[in-house]
């Protein structure tokens, strides 16, 4: 999608700190961390929300969960514990459509919603 600013850092046209990439799976470091560690993990193949992936995207799913959990065994922090947060839409508080899990650790993270 051409005005997807994720689309545009998995193109190389907008810099990010990657921290991992294959041929599925872009993760970067967040640009606002809300914690110590804060990665997006994200399919390269654009999907706009949660809403938008369906049986034939099991796969990417999980290899997306699963890119969190070694992400977060690499930062440190799978033993001290760490979030993954999917936001969806408005109520949801998702502000980049283009689907992505927030991996967030390294501190006591506290309630889970406002
Ligand atoms: O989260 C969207 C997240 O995306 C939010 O935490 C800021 C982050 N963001 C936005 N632009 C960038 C760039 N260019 N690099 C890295 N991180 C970025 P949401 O779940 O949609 O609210």
């Amino acid at each position: 999608m051409s005005d997807c600013i994720f689309c545009k850092i998995v193109e190389g046209a907008i810099p990010s700190s990657k921290v991992f990439e294959n041929e599925n799976v872009l993760a970067f470091r967040d640009i606002a961390p809300a914690a110590p560690v804060h990665i997006l993990i994200i399919p390269k193949r654009h999907l706009s929300t949660m809403n938008d992936a369906g049986p034939e995207d099991a796969a990417l799913l999980g290899e997306l969960l699963l890119t969190a959990q070694k992400l977060a065994a690499q930062e440190g922090i799978a033993e001290s514990g760490y979030r993954l947060i999917n936001n969806c839409n408005s109520d949801g508080g998702q502000t980049a459509y283009h689907l992505h899990v927030h991996l967030l650790g390294g501190r006591p993270l506290g309630a889970l919603v406002e």
